[in-house]
């Protein structure tokens, strides 16, 4: 049983709040932060833990918060990036729903450690129910003194706001995201500059991901150095991973990083192994957007190393023969799933999800979209699946925002991995053609 540091006690009645969230130890990081320690010492603290945005990217948070610009007389904001959307990943609905007020204690002191007066929640539209939950957390908060103006009388003010998206995957991107928030259509900006010296209303601007700030408790509360001693190499402290497709357990697990990946397939403690006695076929291991592996190179790297649930060992042989701990959104698929049809239901979703500033992205998606479901049909050729490469090939590296790469990396892995299985859509094309040709689902 690993390390549980944000999943400590999500399970203990009546959680959700006040009164029981502060009854079991709650915002004690923040009477340690605000009374004992200056801004640039929590940042310290977050540079030491070595903590990684849980995002997606897993840019070190603290040297983020270092790059914050401070030019005097210019606000400074944070806004937690709440607009989970990524298939297969619902890690951060977990939290918010359950224990909200974790989020809301590590928004106070990263605020502190920033100089935000005044931080967003932007959440997916399609949270709405816990928009309330969260709403309800911050009045309790405030009510108890640990918002408002003159927070524990030490002249710090601070207000958190919760904004609603609209229901548009692009907006979890960052630049997006902070138009969004100003009102306007949730285009990505070209960065640099990044948000952390011109982001939202043109003002430096740290976007976190929500488990990334929650995470900000532990580490003050045990310190930087202790965090860091948890989990192994880069991949400090614990993560959380919500697992789906076809498994025993589905659900959301906190991992320590020094399990393996057929540990956390196959033991009880976590996925529970393979549904129906079936065998493991693939996995996407953290979220849509990053390549698909075959069982083999699942559980081995190229070395014949045992796959680790941690940063290095996921990414460990590049997109040749690794994949990316991304999100940690965990899709397992069995021997019966078909791969040409899984891709074809990612490449239906970023097409539809781009938001068409870009040509490659535009078009691109929509054309891999339309030979994914030639072939899937039955209908495609052999050279369709040439074409698909080079498609892809040509997004990747070509646009404003990462939902290029995102759409690309998908259709490159699988193509990589599992051309025999494409090719058997052209060469068995009657038998292709009576199969149920419609989306996969997660
Ligand atoms: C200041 C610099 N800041 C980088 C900051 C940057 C951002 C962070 C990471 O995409 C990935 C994407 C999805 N000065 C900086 C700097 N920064 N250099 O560091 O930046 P970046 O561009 O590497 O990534 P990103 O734009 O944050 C995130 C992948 O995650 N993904 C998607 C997840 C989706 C969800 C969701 O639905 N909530 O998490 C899954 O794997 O493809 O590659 O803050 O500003 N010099
Ligand atoms: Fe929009 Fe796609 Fe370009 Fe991103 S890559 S800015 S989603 S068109």
């Amino acid at each position: 049983m690993g390390r549980k540091l944000l999943l400590a006690n999500d399970k203990v009645e009546g959680i959700r709040y006040y009164d029981v969230y502060r009854r079991e130890g709650g915002y004690r990081s923040v009477e340690k932060a605000l009374k004992t320690l200056t801004p640039d010492e929590v940042t310290e603290e977050v540079k030491k833990s070595g903590l990684r945005g849980r995002g997606g990217a897993g840019f070190p948070a603290g040297m983020k918060w270092s790059f914050l610009a401070k030019p005097e007389g210019i606000p400074r904001y944070l806004v937690v990036n709440a607009d989970e959307s990524e298939p297969g990943t619902f890690k951060d609905r977990y939290l918010m729903e359950f224990i909200p007020h974790l989020l809301i204690e590590g928004m106070i002191v990263s605020s502190y450690a920033l100089g935000s007066n005044n931080s967003y929640i932007y959440i997916r539209g399609e949270y709405w129910w816990i928009v309330d939950i969260l709403e309800q957390a911050i009045n309790e908060a405030k009510q108890n003194g640990w918002l408002g103006n003159n927070i524990l009388g030490t002249g710090y003010n601070l207000d958190i706001h919760v904004q609603r998206g609209a229901g548009a995957y692009i907006c979890g991107e960052e630049t997006a995201l902070l138009e969004s928030l100003e009102g306007k259509r949730g285009n990505p900006r070209i960065k640099p500059p990044f948000p952390a010296v011109k982001g939202l209303w043109g003002c430096p601007t740290v976007v976190n991901n929500v488990e990334t700030i929650s995470a900000v408790v532990p580490i003050i509360n045990e310190g930087g150095d202790e965090y860091a001693k948890i989990g192994v190499g880069k991949s400090t402290g614990t993560k959380l991973i919500s697992a789906c497709g076809n498994i025993n357990k589905p659900g959301v697990f906190e991992i320590d990083m020094t399990i393996s990946v057929e540990e956390f397939i196959f033991s009880d403690e976590y996925c529970g192994g393979i549904k129906n006695g079936k065998r493991l076929k693939a996995c996407i291991p953290g979220g849509s957007s990053v390549p698909i592996l075959p069982a083999n190179l699942l559980l081995k790297t190229a070395k014949g190393e045992q796959r680790m649930m941690n940063y290095e060992s996921l990414s460990d042989g590049g997109f040749a023969t690794g994949t990316m701990m991304g999100s940690g959104g965990f899709i397992v698929l069995d021997e019966d799933q078909c791969v040409v049809k899984h891709t074809y239901t990612l490449a239906r979703f970023y097409r539809h999800e781009s938001c068409g500033q870009c040509s490659p992205c535009r078009e691109g998606t929509g054309w891999m979209e339309k030979l994914l479901l030639r072939l899937e049909k039955g209908e495609g050729k052999s050279s369709d699946i040439d074409l698909l490469w080079d498609i892809q090939r040509k997004i990747e590296g070509n646009t404003i925002c990462p939902l290029g790469d995102a759409a690309a990396w998908p259709v490159a892995a699988a193509i990589r991995h599992f051309r025999d299985e494409f090719e058997w859509h052209v060469t068995n094309a009657a038998e292709a053609q009576t199969r149920n040709f419609g989306l996969a689902h997660y």
